[in-house]
């Protein structure tokens, strides 16, 4: 695996991660990716919004919305003028996995480790997510090649139990 520095290197454990709180798919057509999932897979949209700092449109399907071991998927449909997501998908010969996000409970000091350990962090300060959660980012180059989101979750977001645990 071509990490730019294994973990035993990098002398440090993020400590409290929650777990995966999303998988993040890149696609050209949301509509088509939504029927893909919800008629095959049979997860539900639970929740839908276009986030205009990060310049995408975005649904989040669940297959058991807020019960225990239930996963989330987050589809993303990128604005026109966003440039690095349309490359992305052009690459990718119209979508493909984009990301995966961690849940932690303090996104800022998840930043701070991470950076402390020397791995590139994308924001000086988080930025607006989904669900009026606080998201940072890894470079994909930094971690093996996937992009890696943190996400501290909302207090008081009906869905912002601890990850996949309800
Ligand atoms: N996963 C893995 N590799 C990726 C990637 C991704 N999502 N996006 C780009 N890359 C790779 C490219 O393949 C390319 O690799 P090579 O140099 O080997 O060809 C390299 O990174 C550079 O590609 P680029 O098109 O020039 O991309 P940029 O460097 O301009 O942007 C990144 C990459 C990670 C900095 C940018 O995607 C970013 O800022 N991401 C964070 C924001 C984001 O992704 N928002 C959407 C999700 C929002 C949400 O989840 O709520
Ligand atoms: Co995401």
């Amino acid at each position: 695996m071509s990490m730019t520095r294994m973990p035993s290197d990098l002398g440090g454990v993020l400590p409290e991660l929650l777990g995966l709180d999303h998988v993040g798919v890149a696609v050209a057509d949301l509509d088509a990716a939504i029927t893909f999932y919800r008629d095959l897979l049979g997860f539900q949209v639970v929740h839908r919004e276009d986030n205009l700092d990060q310049q995408v449109s975005e649904v989040m399907l669940s297959n058991r919305e807020g019960e225990p071991g239930s996963n989330q998927l987050q589809l993303l449909l990128p604005f026109a003028e966003n440039a690095v997501l349309q490359r992305f998908l052009v690459r990718r010969g119209g979508g493909g996995l984009h990301h995966v996000a961690y849940a932690v409970p303090d996104v800022r000091s998840a930043s701070r480790i991470l950076r402390q350990c020397g791995v590139r962090v994308l924001y000086d300060a988080p930025r607006a997510g989904t669900r009026g959660s606080q998201i940072n980012f890894v470079h994909p180059k930094d971690t093996g090649g996937v992009l890696l989101e943190l996400v501290e979750r909302a207090t008081g977001d009906p869905h912002s139990g601890r990850a996949n645990s309800g």
